[in-house]
């Protein structure tokens, strides 16, 4: 039903997405910028077609080019990966208008999750917990608004509906800031993304990002694959992700997932997705759905032994689930170390060419990039080069395995992050384990 799929992505998870389609038998399809078509998934896919200059709005952003280009080489199915047209309701639509399979959920469940209000509001009729809150829009009306946030208590925060990731949200500690916070918030929301609704929650302190991982059919079958704890984060990017979560027990994970599955079923979620919460105190808030697959997808994989990508493809395919709840065994940690071309102590990108890489390996460790020696680093894109992925049959023997994978690697030409990511793996603060989204920063606004 696939046997040809295009993938609208590049990087280390175009290659994921390909090798995924190699092991099943189905062709593959690379897309690539000008400045691209040196990449190692353009060698290794079937065909290859170049869709546009460096700038991702004409390449990997160009829905016209990239719909042409799965018409020209007759695919059956686009993979869009993470990032770039990932959550693009309207690719999503376009991609099956044109009579393409899109691997993911319907563009109307997109649609759905890129609008936060709509989100929570299905969610929280589904029975998820979320953050107390106003259970929709704000106007902007001062005495109504002053009202509730006595009521919610402060600290509250206003966020944009548009908005996601970190991006539009003002935190709000007295009444006297508040009228002025939901203007600004909504002033900048409407210049951003185009819709000025804001909604107001209740602002938790010291939380941790704890994400759980599902995976739905077509048939109104949904299962969960356990969390992700992403709290080791610096400005909303991720830069060390694990799972399982620690200190979440057994009690607590089946009982926030078999949530998930039921809001799954609920709104005939089709795909892999993931269930974004804050977690303080013992208790999980939905914040935000994900559509895609994500960057740490890995460290599910190897805790239950799935492969997401697979499963992803055979749900777009039609396929049943081949899997019941009781099949998800967690087994061990894993760990994963994302790997930036920037300098570790700036921050700022680095591009440019490697003129060296030594990939680390040994027991338990998984390495997801494209980076090979020449390979030069373009400054367009993301500045994630490759994953380190580690597993141990206890955290201790991961971290452990994490830090021979870094002092192994070698990479020269451009700088990178491995300094910091073994600095982290160092901190006893990590390595008890359960750190909050705070963490990361408080501790490099001390040390430098
Ligand atoms: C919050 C919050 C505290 N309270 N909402 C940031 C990204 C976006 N997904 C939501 N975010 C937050 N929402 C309430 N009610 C704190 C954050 C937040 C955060 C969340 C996850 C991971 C890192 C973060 C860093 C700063 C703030």
């Amino acid at each position: 039903m696939i046997d040809k799929i295009l993938i609208a992505n590049r990087g280390e998870i175009a290659l994921r997405i390909i090798r995924a389609c190699n092991a099943m038998g189905i062709k593959t399809v690379a897309v690539h910028s000008t400045v691209d078509r040196n990449l190692k998934h353009v060698a290794m896919a079937d065909e290859s077609v170049c869709i546009g200059p460096p700038p991702a709005v004409d390449s990997y952003l160009n829905i016209p080019a990239i719909i042409a280009a799965a018409e020209v080489t007759d695919t059956s199915a686009i993979h869009p990966g993470y990032g770039f047209l990932a959550e693009n309701a309207d690719f999503a639509e376009q991609v099956e208008q044109s009579g393409f399979i899109f691997i993911g959920p319907r563009s109307d469940t997109i649609e759905l999750m890129g609008d936060k209000v709509a989100a929570i509001d299905a969610m929280k009729e589904a029975g998820v917990p979320c953050v107390p809150g106003s259970g929709g829009p704000i106007e902007d009306d001062r005495e109504e608004n002053a009202r509730m946030a006595r009521e919610i208590g402060y600290p509250v925060i206003i966020k944009a509906a548009g908005g996601g990731g970190g991006r539009g949200m003002r935190v709000v500690h007295t009444e006297a800031a508040l009228s002025n916070a939901v203007s600004m918030t909504r002033n900048e929301a409407k210049a951003a993304f185009g819709n000025d609704m804001v909604y107001m929650e209740k602002f938790l302190e010291n939380p941790r990002h704890i994400e759980i991982q599902v995976l739905a059919d077509q048939h109104g079958n949904a299962i969960h694959l356990g969390e992700r704890d992403c709290s080791m984060q610096r400005r909303h990017q991720k830069v060390v992700e694990e799972a399982p979560a620690p200190g979440i027990t057994e009690e607590q994970r089946a009982e926030i997932g078999q949530v998930c599955v039921e809001a799954c079923q609920r709104i005939n979620y089709r795909g892999a997705g993931t269930f974004e919460f804050l977690y303080e105190d013992g208790r999980f808030y939905f914040i935000e759905m994900n559509t895609r697959i994500q960057v740490e997808h890995p460290v599910t994989e190897r805790i239950t032994g799935v492969d997401l990508v697979r499963q992803q493809i055979l749900v777009a395919a039609g396929e049943s689930l081949n899997m019941t709840q009781d099949d998800i065994v967690l087994r061990g940690c894993a760990i994963e170390c994302r790997i930036n071309a920037e300098d570790p102590v700036s921050f700022m990108p680095c591009p440019g060419p490697v003129t060296q890489f030594h990939a680390p390996g040994g027991p338990g460790i998984r390495v997801d990039t494209h980076l090979y020696d020449g390979y030069v680093v373009p400054p367009n894109y993301d500045s994630m080069i490759g994953k380190l992925i580690a597993y141990g049959h206890d955290r201790t023997t991961a971290i452990q395995r994490m830090q021979g994978a870094l002092n192994e690697t070698l990479i020269s030409g451009v700088k990178t992050n491995i300094p910091l990511l073994q600095r982290i793996m160092a901190d006893r603060g990590y390595q008890a384990g359960g750190t909050n989204i705070h963490y990361l920063e408080k501790r490099l606004s001390e040390t430098r």
